[in-house]
């Protein structure tokens, strides 16, 4: 049995992914359709194996299709998704387009893979950030009973597409060859720099990308009253989000506690040896299905508190992977 599958946006850097990480899991395809804009319909590109042609995505392309993977950007979810679904496909977005949507399940399957189910023919891919933070958060809310997060991410530029990690790129080689840098994708140099900019400020004076990790942490663990707060950065990696976070809970902690439930959790590798110089950090976690947790200690702040680092691969389990890891949650 093979399943008929549309990537929507397959020649952005999440894209890719997709098409690299369906291959590599063995996804049981029969056929896989690839759609962008009108700018690349026509050109053909090898994937699996293949030789597959770009159509344009269209509301009419998604006939005879199982699933649609999209990742292209929010207005084209919001005009697409709908006539996927129409279609008798499961259309599983990338954007922010659907996620605070109440119809809409939200889904880390890790964590509430069961809401998929209930899906109406559309189910949410979390924010990238908000994802990676709760493979750590959420193990220890299921030990101790999570009641407050604070957190602050460090952001990689492959959280802006497959331009920005170009401009990364050529500022850095710019720089080191003594020539003027030039920026598109940022509104400031991003080389050797940090930016506590990511999306669009909202008029509370968070970002759109802040208040997606206080709201959608809610909605995924179930936990509608949960105290949260946090700070979004951007900083020059090329393809790992890292998440520094304070947390409070309900009952007592303890770090050794708080390791084991890490090490016994689906999806994360317990990475906490400081004395030997060990913890997780973004280059060691690009290309990689887990994330990473470590820097685990008591919060010197809250009385049941503790304070932890998680790192993970922002184009797989913030992105591609947690996509098609919904789908095989479905077929399983
Ligand atoms: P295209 O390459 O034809 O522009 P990234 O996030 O890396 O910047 O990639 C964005 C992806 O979304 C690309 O595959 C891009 O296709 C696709 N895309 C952007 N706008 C549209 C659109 N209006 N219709 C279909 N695909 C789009
Ligand atoms: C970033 N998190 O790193 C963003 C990218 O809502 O999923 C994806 C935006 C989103 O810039």
């Amino acid at each position: 049995m093979g399943y008929k599958v549309g990537i929507v946006g397959a020649t952005g850097a999440v894209g890719q992914e997709f098409i690299k990480l369906l291959g590599e899991r063995e996804f049981p395809l029969s056929e896989l359709k690839l759609f962008a804009s009108a700018r690349s319909a026509g050109k053909q590109v090898e994937a699996l194996g293949q030789t597959i042609t770009i159509e344009e995505a269209t509301e009419t392309c998604f006939e005879g299709l199982d699933f649609v993977l999209f990742s292209a950007n929010g207005d084209l979810s919001k005009k697409l998704c709908p006539a996927a679904a129409k279609a008798g496909a499961v259309a599983i977005d990338n954007s922010s387009a659907f996620r605070m949507d109440p119809e809409v399940p939200l889904v880390v399957p890790e964590i509430n893979g069961e809401a998929a189910r209930a899906h109406k023919g559309i189910i949410a891919n979390p924010n990238c950030s908000t994802a990676i933070s709760l493979m750590g958060a959420y193990p220890l809310h299921k030990k101790f009973g999570l009641k407050r997060m604070i957190a602050s991410t460090y952001q990689a530029v492959s959280g802006s597409g497959a331009e920005a990690m170009q401009e990364l790129e050529d500022q850095v080689k710019a720089w080191s060859a003594g020539e003027p840098i030039e920026k598109n994708v940022y509104p400031h140099q991003i080389a050797f720099n940090a930016l506590p900019h990511v999306d669009v400020f909202l008029e509370n004076g968070y970002t759109k990308e802040e208040m997606k990790l206080v709201n959608e942490s809610r909605k995924i663990m179930a936990l509608p009253d949960l105290v949260a707060s946090c700070t979004c950065v951007r900083v020059p990696v090329m393809r790992s989000h890292s998440i520094s976070i304070n947390a409070e809970f309900e009952r007592p902690v303890s770090v050794e506690e708080a390791r084991a439930a890490i090490a016994e959790a689906q999806g994360v590798d317990l990475v906490d040896d400081p004395e030997n110089k060990v913890y997780p950090m973004p280059l060691d976690f690009a290309g990689k299905v887990n994330c990473g947790v470590g820097r685990i200690r008591k919060d010197l702040g809250y009385e049941n508190g503790l304070a932890f680092w998680v790192v993970g691969d922002q184009l797989w389990k913030g992105a591609a992977l947690n996509a098609i890891q919904i789908a095989e949650y479905l077929i399983k």
